[in-house]
């Protein structure tokens, strides 16, 4: 009858509505195209993962899904070659990192020539399910997801974050924690800024006094502590089977205090036997003087910059640094190797410069490529070496003038550390207040005068801690503001706004609380 007919179209138009898109998913970052389909893919206690391809990592990454399906779903989710609902196909051997996931009404398969694309597939599909299945236990909950495609690849290869673990110390478990948070967010490179002057945090056995002594205290005067170097391989096992490569820092030759209080040899500024100064009170340059009489520097427990100096003119000084490099180079299967260089406004500026140049040479002899922060441009850059950009734009230009890459951190944007307005409990605010959408609102091709998207390697956040003494302050700062520097470092410009981020980042929200992750709750959004 009419009546029958005219209900039933109602019925169908409700159910159609409620029915969810895939291009409403909640994804951060967001993909570079996703299409709708009809209908939805529901994840069963017969679903399985299902291998396609050759590779020794394919069975990790089959375990890794299977591993986050596995509590909240209390599915069995078996692994194996022979069959599955839950495809991951690797059609080929490189780095890619792009892939493309197909859900249809039987099944979602995810491919990619890259196991790294897998990985980031995989992200994907964990987003794409209800944030319940983030929780430890099992949930009651229709496991479904919509119908459709995604096709997916960075816009930029280096999307990165920082930890200071030398402000203050972070503890490997908490590392690790950041490390899953970042993959969530296909970030692929942790910069560890091991040394600065209140504290020395990786073992270096040619040099143990460097952790014993340096690595005592921290800001505030609390235990500090270091990572043997048995921990810091652990560190980078657990980010590389999460496609995170570590890049670790020895800032130099400023920001030295821990170790010039741990090795009195090091020390500048001692008297010379001809009864001059050393090269802070400006003696002739002569580069390989050594010192009389040198005495070790107090440990420092405040938060003042741009103090202390290695003594560049002292051969020991890259004897000792030649050491250092080696001896973790050794144990980073990366590729960079990050010198620092910032802020030395006690080192003579041709000291600083012939400084930058011998540790470049070091660091490149030991298989590595040199990032510095944006003053080591001053300096003549060994092609490929990176600049990061924090606070000088002059100093970027300098560096993509010489034909090196950029690597843009612009403080007012995307240093965790900032607060986010005047009322934040903790962090600085020297560069700006940065809510929300000023950390999404900006593009790095275009924030910087001459600095064009081929010049630039990729985006770091940096989260500096000297207000930061635990995880509850870690998650504050980084998050949400790391899912917007994530966004800006995957999603192309075309495809990115503040509106359509705005909508789904209360999802990602509901994701952290699912993981007891306290992240700050802006107010730009509605929660
Ligand atoms: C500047 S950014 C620094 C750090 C501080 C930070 C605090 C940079 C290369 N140097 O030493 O921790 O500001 O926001």
């Amino acid at each position: 009858t009419l009546w029958t007919l005219l209900i039933g179209s109602l019925l169908a138009l409700a159910s159609c509505q409620k029915s969810p898109k895939l291009t409403e998913s909640g994804l951060v970052p967001l993909p570079q195209e996703i299409t709708d389909g009809s209908g939805t893919y529901e994840l069963s206690t017969s679903s399985g993962i299902k291998l396609i391809g050759s590779s020794e990592k394919l069975t990790h990454l089959g375990e890794y899904l299977a591993g986050k399906l596995r509590p909240s779903t209390g599915f069995e989710l078996p692994v194996s070659f022979d069959g599955g609902d839950i495809t991951l196909e690797l059609t080929g051997s490189d780095a890619s990192e792009s892939y493309e996931l197909q859900v249809s009404e039987d099944g979602i398969k995810i491919s990619s020539s890259g196991e790294a694309g897998l990985f980031y597939g995989i992200q994907t599909l964990l987003q794409l399910l209800p944030v319940e299945i983030n929780q430890a236990s099992v949930q009651q909950v229709d496991w479904s997801i919509p119908q459709g495609n995604i096709k997916d690849a960075p816009a930029y290869a280096y999307r990165g974050s920082m930890l200071d673990v030398a402000r203050h110390f972070i503890s490997v478990e908490d590392v690790k924690f950041y490390i899953d948070q970042m993959a969530q967010l296909k970030l692929n490179y942790l910069h560890l800024h091991l040394t600065d002057d209140q504290g020395w945090r990786i073992e270096i056995k040619s040099w143990p006094k460097l952790t014993e002594i340096g690595g005592s205290t921290e800001v505030g005067g609390g235990d500090g502590g270091f990572y043997t170097q048995e921990e810091y391989k652990e560190i980078v096992a657990y980010a590389a089977e999460r496609f995170i490569t570590i890049v670790p820092e020895v800032d130099m030759p400023g920001h030295t205090n821990a170790a010039l209080a741990s090795y009195a040899e090091l020390n500048p500024g001692v008297n010379l036997p001809n009864g001059k100064l050393d090269s802070v009170n400006k003696a002739p340059l002569d580069y390989t003087m050594p010192l009389k009489n040198p005495q070790a520097s107090e440990l420092y427990t405040g938060i003042e910059v741009g103090w202390s100096t290695f003594a560049p003119k002292l051969e020991l000084t890259y004897a000792f640094v030649d050491s250092v490099v080696r001896e973790i180079s050794d144990i980073t299967p990366g590729p960079y190797f990050h010198i620092g260089g910032d802020e030395s406004h006690v080192t003579e500026k041709e000291d600083y410069i012939y400084f930058v140049e011998r540790v470049q040479d070091i660091v490149s002899k030991y298989g590595k490529t040199s990032i510095g922060w944006d003053e080591v441009a001053t300096a003549k850059l060994l092609p490929g070496n990176v600049a990061q950009f924090w606070a000088k734009e002059e100093n970027a230009k300098l560096a993509k003038d010489q034909g090196n890459k950029v690597l843009m951190s612009p403080a007012k944007k995307i240093y965790l550390d900032m607060q986010y307005d005047s009322t934040t409990r903790i962090g600085l605010h020297w560069a700006a207040y940065v809510e929300l959408d000023s950390a999404y609102l900006w593009e790095p091709s275009e924030y910087a005068q001459g600095i064009a998207k081929e010049n630039i390697l990729g985006i770091e956040a940096p989260l500096w801690t000297e207000t930061v003494t635990n995880r509850e302050d870690i998650s504050y700062l980084a998050f949400p503001r790391l899912a917007a520097s994530a966004e800006i470092s995957w999603t192309s410009q075309e495809k990115r706004s503040w509106e359509g981020f705005s909508k789904r980042i209360p999802v990602q929200g509901k994701r952290w609380d699912a993981q007891g992750v306290e992240f700050y709750k802006s107010p730009k959004i509605k929660w």
